[in-house]
């Protein structure tokens, strides 16, 4: 399983997200037990967070916060996705699927 998911996040970086793979310390927020790992994370303007589906069922990671709005869809379990935040604020992200699933990113 560790492995699957390890595949999947190098799939992810080489198969068209070749500005983010330039980063080489994104941090990453999971999902699993339908929870995120952590409720809240910080980044620089223009760092991009990954996050990773290790759980069994798909979750649809989004934000409509003003200026950093995104919308992965459904993601299937083992699948990471990066998401590159642009605009200084407070970012809640939500799973569409799950209402009790939000976390904050901070961008400074
Ligand atoms: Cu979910």
């Amino acid at each position: 399983m560790k492995r699957f998911s390890t595949f999947c996040y190098a799939f992810a970086v080489f198969g068209g997200v070749s500005a983010v793979a330039a980063v080489a310390a994104d941090q990453s927020v999971h999902q699993k037990g339908r929870v995120f790992s952590v409720e809240a994370l910080k980044v620089k303007t223009g760092e991009a967070v990954v996050f990773v589906n290790d759980d069994t069922v798909p979750h649809n990671v989004m934000s409509t916060s003003a200026g950093n709005e995104f919308n992965l869809g459904s993601v299937a379990p083992g699948t990471a996705m990066p998401v590159k935040f642009d605009k200084a604020g407070s970012v809640q992200v939500i799973c569409a699927i799950h209402p009790r699933m939000k976390m904050t990113v901070t961008v400074d």
